[in-house]
């Protein structure tokens, strides 16, 4: 019987569980994969202390499920941060950022000892770019960031949805960089995130994910 993608980032989602450490406090990511997450952590809700969550959406999803939302700026450390990507290398790096969580995902992840990505197998790529690279740029730079982003040999395109500029928690917008061929992340990364009125660049290379579950059609295989 063949797996739905939903039905392998359910299995994720669960196996992801195993990494929930008890009496911790841990953060939570953006995106289906994580909202599969959530709905698992619900179920064993009383193993963890509370959680962070990495946007409005997750937050509100983890208090449906009584779990205790805190504030990153009262949590000292946490034993993990459980996310979801739009594409993964081998080697843990990331594109991340579709679902526009990109900086909180980023500051909360760098808290964690640990970060573990889950996904569905079609996220496993050997060179990351084919996903349009978001980026979330301060409205008033859209344009000189864009025209930075194209002499990097990207196509930059502002994110739009239903018509109007799509706009992030932090009110800022998202430039998603098309046509790049990313063969080393940890540079683009740091040449990225050197562009004045760039908030945050969806590469997770320098600190990539720790550990990845993905879901195949043959169960959940675990990528370190
Ligand atoms: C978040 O959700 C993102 O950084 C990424 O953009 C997205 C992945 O979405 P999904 O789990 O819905 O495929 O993790």
């Amino acid at each position: 019987m063949t797996m739905t993608q939903d039905e392998m980032k359910q299995a994720v989602a669960r196996a992801a569980i195993d990494y929930v450490t008890a009496g911790e406090i841990i953060g939570v990511g953006t995106g289906s994969t994580a909202n599969f997450f959530i709905d698992e952590l619900g179920k064993v809700k009383d193993r963890i202390r509370g959680a962070v969550a990495s946007s409005e959406a997750t937050a509100d999803r983890l208090r449906s499920h009584g779990i205790q939302v805190m504030d990153l700026n009262e949590v000292e450390a946490l034993s993990v941060y459980i996310d979801g990507a739009d594409e993964i290398t081998l080697q843990g790096a990331m594109i991340k950022g579709g679902g526009a969580a990109l900086t909180r995902e980023k500051i909360v992840a760098s808290v964690a000892r640990q970060f573990v990505c889950i996904a569905d197998g079609s996220k496993l790529v050997k060179t990351l770019g084919k996903f349009p690279l978001p980026v979330e740029v301060i409205p008033m730079a859209e344009a000189s960031v864009a025209r930075s982003l194209k002499a990097l040999g990207g196509e930059p395109r502002l994110r739009v949805k239903d018509g109007t500029t799509v706009v992030t928690d932090n009110g800022c917008s998202i430039i998603d960089v098309h046509g790049l061929e990313i063969v080393d992340p940890v540079a683009l990364e740091a040449q990225i995130n050197n562009i004045v009125g760039v908030v945050t660049v969806g590469l997770f290379a320098q600190r990539g994910a720790n550990i990845g579950l993905l879901g195949t059609a043959d169960g959940v295989k675990r990528m370190t």
